[in-house]
């Protein structure tokens, strides 16, 4: 157990990572492997920092605001002008220019897991001054609604009630094997030109493979031959998922506009109708009866597919499936021989029997403080206040012991890939700050 002084030491060690990668009005990830700004990362980062500077934290949501494109999508990378070391960078992309694309800054052309609308109402709750944080509010609301309305118009969600993504890179999880059986069916058409960077800061063995970076980069020239053109790439895209994580958070992103919305007098029956056919879809598109679990929809291949993943529970942390689904979700979690290591740390990212985990490698099988996070949220949502007190502790015991890493071994909690990650050091913040443990010191 991690005691206050502990925890008081960790919250001003992550403020001095989260200060080292302050760009100004935006956070990188981490040092030298992200040096440009992330939409899902600044948006928990903006949490983090919210519980100290509010200024700063609304600050961090502007900047990435400026990314959007007109059509309402947010960019998964806004551009440093200053930093070139990263593929792929803003020529690989090739969206200067694109109808939709900002002119002032420098973005990618795909999207990231929409958890910036849930971002910014928790910005609001931990601020002192709820004035000005309802201003801020009502300041970014209509393009955080035009964010949700891009993924009903083009990413499917008007008619199937869920969002797809067309590239791992969207999903936030990379080379997870949850991607593995929709890649395989991908008959790359030429051989995409690049040069991987990542590997020459970081040990290969724990990055994707060369194999997996020539998907990557072939869908990218794919998406980018296409013009970024919403209509075509669902018609062409090869990759074509809807994934239950991501889906599950812009269901928690429409539950915060519709409570936003409440707060600064916005009529939200609109978003109220999104926000249950989404839910409803996760419940009956994605429920995987034989698993007892979700899966993802692959939409080319046309059926849903499970892998083993924590993220087959990613439904609770919207209070998305029945007590007796969670309940039983939540056995999978805290099995021994999946989820929760003992000894170790809960929650790897791959099941720990299955054979595609592996303790070392990015997405399949090291512990990453996000998805901790966002089971934490689910089972409070659940109810299982207890169960998430002990994950908050077993998660700040695995920072505090080996540092802001960017993912951890599960069995010896060594720190993996990116040292002084932004989002480990933020939601370690927010952490702390939730812990019932702390309010009682
Ligand atoms: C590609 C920045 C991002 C995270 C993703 C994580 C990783 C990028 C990469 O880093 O992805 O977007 O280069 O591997 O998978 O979740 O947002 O931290």
């Amino acid at each position: 157990m991690i005691d206050s002084q502990a925890r008081q030491r960790l919250i001003r060690a992550a403020q001095a990572v989260l200060a080292a990668n302050d760009l100004g009005n935006a956070t990188r990830p981490a040092p030298r492997v992200y040096p440009h700004q992330w939409n899902w990362d600044s948006a928990l980062i903006a949490i983090g920092i919210s519980h100290y500077d509010q200024p700063r934290a609304q600050t961090e949501i502007r900047s990435l605001l400026k990314g959007q494109w007109r059509n309402g999508m947010m960019p998964h990378i806004i551009f440093n002008p200053e930093a070139g070391d990263y593929h792929p960078g803003p020529d690989y992309w090739g969206t200067a220019g694109r109808t939709d694309a900002p002119v002032d800054v420098q973005t990618s052309g795909i999207t990231q897991p929409p958890i910036l609308a849930y971002a910014v109402l928790q910005v609001y709750r931990n601020a002192t001054d709820k004035k000005q944080a309802a201003a801020f509010l009502a300041e970014t609301y209509p393009a955080l609604v035009n964010y949700a309305r891009y993924f009903r118009e083009q990413r499917g969600a008007e008619k199937d009630g869920l969002a797809h993504i067309i590239h791992p890179w969207e999903s936030g999880l990379d080379n997870s094997p949850r991607w593995d059986l929709p890649l395989s069916r991908i008959k790359i058409g030429w051989q995409p030109e690049y040069q991987r960077v990542d590997t020459n800061a970081l040990d290969g063995n724990q990055r994707p493979t060369n194999e997996e970076y020539d998907y990557y980069s072939y869908l990218v020239e794919f998406i980018r031959k296409y013009n970024y053109d919403e209509g075509e790439l669902r018609e062409l895209c090869p990759f074509l998922v809807q994934p239950v994580l991501f889906n599950s958070i812009f269901c928690l992103s429409l539950q915060a506009l519709i409570e936003i919305g409440k707060i600064i007098g916005e009529p939200t029956s609109e978003l109220a109708a999104w926000e249950a056919k989404s839910r409803e879809a996760i419940n009956t598109r994605l429920w995987d009866k034989q698993n007892q679990t979700y899966g993802d929809f692959d939409l080319r291949a046309g059926e849903l597919y499970n892998t083993a993943t924590p993220m087959v529970c990613s439904p609770l942390l919207a209070g998305i499936p029945s007590q007796q689904r969670a309940n039983r979700l939540i056995e999978f979690l805290t099995d021994p021989n999946l989820y929760w290591p003992q000894p170790g740390y809960p929650l790897p990212t791959v099941a720990m029997n299955d054979t595609n985990f592996n303790p070392d490698k990015y997405w399949r099988g090291p512990v990453w403080i996000i998805i901790n996070w966002l089971l934490i949220l689910g089972l409070k949502s659940h109810g299982r206040e207890a169960l998430a007190e002990k994950l908050t502790e077993k998660t700040l015991e695995l920072i505090s012991e080996n540092g802001f890493y960017e993912y951890f071994n599960p069995f010896t909690g060594a720190g993996l890939g990116a040292q002084q990650f932004s989002w480990t050091a933020s939601l370690g913040i927010d952490l702390v700050k939730k812990s019932v443990l702390i309010s009682i010191i």
